[in-house]
């Protein structure tokens, strides 16, 4: 069949295998309930009923998986392989029927057999197989891919337990274990038959016809598990194929039978232990043998699997950049690169030179984070010892490199040593950024800051010797989970007022212009807005026993806890507005609730006292009949992906006040404002791009720029003048070190507010003053109810630009050379 018979046939797809029909729809999932899960309508209990709605509804996308799979071979068109470490996906059934077009239709089904497809949703597990931004990042990304049909496939590992349950027990963070997949996965497909052996250790050696040879003394299966990505109308189906880990050998049974039952096991334990974690960090690598045991897993498995695709369909090796754009999401996966050239070189029997052609040709590299300590480096003598002959490549990439940068003008020996895959100073270690870099033929960042920071910084001189391999690509979230399914309410109100082509086009949003300064269409949008955070305080209420007034201004917070994000200085100005409503109960104080959520990495000592501090600040102030209606604080427990989905709708504030150069991009920022919130926050990251699309005058912006801030740094900044200048930020800081919210333990914050007075990395003290200033302003805006609605309405109308599609869009256009 050729590629547009299959098309054609895609098309016609559309209108056979969808029954409209509810009846029909019940009488498939009762078939599901029966045959393929073996109960009965009467015996079935939730979870049966969302195993069956998941297996129809399944049945449905298979058809197209395969169609989209056929069209792309048939076509011979070049593919996209996305390889993160994260996919943070959350719950999968919403996404697959809004996608379908079938969620009203599904919705009617259930509902004749008595079932709720609003509950049988909220017991989907959320798949939170990723630490915050970048693994979203990823998980809408392959939305967008599907969705701009796109032939795609996303590469990860299929974590046995991804991001860990945060509970909240006296305050303090609590971590469980995620079981996510204790009911099975009805979403996904092992695929036994794409299986790779995985090596490590070993030696290597020169054979007489010059080639060498790897003979690892550990080999691990690494086997693919396979979940569909819906797209937008479901036009196309793509491939998330995650990597599980099986051993070579699974049992010795001379161990077993000589009576050592464990010694005998040990292999299949040492395989599942690589799969059995995320690594539940954003920053500081911990630097584990089994963190790059992973990354080299899953990076080999993947390269193995996409030069077999390539293989076997007929193509040259050669050709592979022709067919083939891998994407490294951040350096975790950056051994690709020697991975690829092993596989060249020594499986291929290509020359050192043209593998490296191939190789750059064929890698892109996203860049994620400028913070020093996020940046990957692995000692030197780990990597020789588990990779030996990716050890040796590593240094022929280095040597050409350096041999390159030596020739280029104006290059001195710091320069080179910068530019170096091996760090020596001190103990040597291998940079993967540089690995990365060197690489690929494109590096980018993911907000237009955030990129000339990392011309100006990280990658400084890298950037001088190839002035022309980074690029910006601001990064975008998918306006199909981030508006539509979990804001239907404000989804249906655009849709009558503009039609429902932003949904395909989501700069069309800003067709909601005109709608602004309309007091109907603002009545609307602000009683959809109440409701959402009527049903937010509901959650709240049955999860954590909060009481939140869905009257007043809901002010939030939520991303992971970081010193950089700056949840302290939120939480410090919650203290002085506390003081202040008490000292002046006359004055007309509007009306807020401080919603917090976010996980610390458990070994982040001090972001899990910031933790600690929100919930003792929470319970002083909502125990205080002084401010009681006028402010309450709440922490809202495991932050994930579902929750996200009820916060975002429901928020007016954002606060996205991360010290200026510090956070790459953000993406919640997206979320919030596409959500109608206002954003309070500091010219970082996206927010920049976020103030010139919304328009300047419907976000407060406060604080230093990131000039300003490398400025005060190398002045020599001295906070405890600033503190001591500043009553207001004086009094709140004295009051959490004294102990006023510790009664029990008053020394509990002591050395964290000792930090802020003496070095204070972050510059919350700087920056205090004109962010609460810009607090006051967020208020004087509230009380003025049509100003604050038009505002809200401009900022969802000018977020069109922040949709994946058009991240994607460029991702395609400029490094992928894909249509
Ligand atoms: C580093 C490490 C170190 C080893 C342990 C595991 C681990 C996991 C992740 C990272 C890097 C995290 C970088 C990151 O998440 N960056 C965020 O990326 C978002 C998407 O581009 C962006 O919006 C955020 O601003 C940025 O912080």
């Amino acid at each position: 069949m050729t590629a547009e018979a299959i098309l054609a046939n895609t098309r016609s797809l559309d209108a056979a295998d969808t029954t409209r029909d509810p009846q029909a729809l019940a009488d498939r999932i009762i078939d599901c309930l029966v045959h393929r899960i073996g109960k009965d309508q009467r015996a079935a209990k939730p979870h049966d009923w969302l195993t069956a709605a998941v297996l129809t509804v399944r049945d449905d996308v298979i058809e197209r998986w395969m169609t989209s799979t056929r069209a792309t071979q048939a076509s011979g068109a070049k593919r996209v392989y996305y390889l993160s470490l994260e996919f943070l996906i959350g719950r999968l059934l919403r996404d697959a029927i809004a996608n379908l077009g079938r969620a009203e239709e599904f919705d009617a089904a259930l509902k004749l057999l008595g079932v709720d497809l609003a509950m049988i949703e909220e017991i989907e597990p959320d798949a939170a197989l990723g630490n915050g931004g970048l693994g979203r990042l990823a998980a809408c990304f392959m939305e967008s891919l599907a969705s701009l049909n796109l032939p795609a496939y996303g590469y990860g590992i299929r974590y046995v337990n991804g991001m860990f349950r945060q509970r909240i027990d006296d305050g303090w963070q609590v971590e469980l274990p995620e079981t996510w997949l204790a009911h099975g996965n009805p979403w996904e497909f092992e695929r036994r038959e794409s299986a790779y052996i995985i090596g490590f250790g070993g030696e290597v050696v020169g054979t007489e016809t010059g080639a060498v040879e790897w003979t690892p003394d550990e080999k691990i299966e690494a086997v693919a598990v396979d979940t569909p990505v819906v797209g937008w109308r479901g036009e196309r189906v793509n491939t998330l194929r995650l990597w599980t880990a099986r051993a070579f050998d699974p049992i010795r049974l001379d161990a077993f039978n000589a009576g050592d039952h464990a010694g005998a096991l040990a292999n299949q334990v040492r395989a599942e232990t690589l799969v059995r974690v995320l690594y539940p960090a954003d920053s500081s690598p911990a630097g584990h043998e089994l963190r790059l045991r992973q990354e080299y897993f899953f990076s080999s498995a993947s390269i193995q699997d996409i030069v077999r695709r390539h293989v076997q369909y007929g193509n040259d090796i050669r050709t592979l950049h022709e067919k083939a754009a891998i994407q490294l999401n951040d350096t975790h996966p950056a051994v690709s690169v020697a991975e690829l050239m092993r596989l060249l070189v020594d499986h291929h029997g290509l020359g050192f030179d043209e593998a490296w052609d191939i190789t750059r040709k064929t890698f892109g590299y996203t860049n994620h984070t400028l913070l020093p300590e996020a940046l990957e480096s692995w000692p030197l003598p780990l990597f020789e010892r588990l990779l030996p002959r990716h050890m040796q490549i590593v240094y022929a990439i280095n040597a050409r490199l350096l041999k390159e940068a030596r020739r280029a003008p104006g290059m001195d020996d710091r320069a080179i040593s910068a530019i170096s895959l091996i760090d020596e100073g001190g103990e040597r270690r291998i940079r993967m950024a540089n690995l990365a870099f060197a690489g690929s033929h494109s590096v980018n960042g993911v907000a237009a800051l955030h990129t000339e920071l990392m011309k100006q910084t990280v990658f400084a001189d890298l950037h001088r010797l190839y002035p022309d391999r980074i690029n910006n690509k601001t990064n975008g979230i998918t306006p199909r989970r981030w508006l539509q399914q979990c804001n239907p309410g404000l989804t249906d109100l655009i849709r009558e007022a503009i039609g429902d082509g932003f949904l395909d086009d989501a700069s069309r949003l800003a067709d909601l212009r005109p709608f602004t300064e309309d007091a109907a269409f603002q009545e609307r949008f602000a009683a959809i807005k109440r409701a959402n955070k009527a049903a937010l305080s509901q959650h709240l209420r049955e999860v954590m026993g909060v009481r939140l007034d869905p009257d007043a201004l809901f002010d939030v917070q939520v991303k992971r806890i970081h010193e950089y994000k700056r949840q302290l200085l939120n939480i410090i100005e919650t203290v002085a507005l506390y003081d202040q409503i008490r000292n002046h109960p006359e004055r007309d104080w509007v009306p807020r609730v401080k919603l917090f959520a976010g996980k610390a990495a458990s070994s982040y000592h001090n972001a899990k006292l910031i933790i600690k501090l929100t919930n003792d600040v929470a319970r002083k102030i909502n125990a205080d009949p002084a401010v009681h209606g006028l402010l309450s604080v709440a922490f809202a427990p495991n932050y994930n992906v579902s929750l996200a989905e009820k916060i975002m709708p429901a928020a007016d504030l954002s606060e996205q006040i991360s010290t200026a150069g510090m956070e790459a991009s953000g993406t919640g920022n997206m979320k919030l404002a596409l959500n109608g919130a206002l954003t309070i926050g500091t010219l970082d990251g996206a927010n920049i791009e976020i103030r010139d699309h919304v328009g300047a005058k419907d976000i407060v912006i406060f604080g230093l720029t990131a000039d300003e801030v490398a400025a005060k740094r190398a002045d020599g900044y001295r906070p405890s003048e600033v503190i001591e200048a500043h009553p207001d930020l004086n009094q709140a800081i004295s009051a959490i070190e004294t102990g006023v919210f510790s009664p029990g333990e008053p020394d509990r914050y002591r050395d964290l507010m000792a930090g802020l007075r003496e070095h204070d990395w972050f510059m919350l003290a700087a920056d205090f003053p004109s962010y609460a200033e810009g607090q006051r302003e967020i208020d004087r805006r509230w009380t003025d109810p049509a100003g604050w609605r038009a505002a809200t309405i401009r900022n969802v109308a000018g977020m069109g630009w922040f949709s994946s599609d058009r991240t994607i869009g460029e991702y395609a256009h400029d490094i992928w050379s894909v249509r």
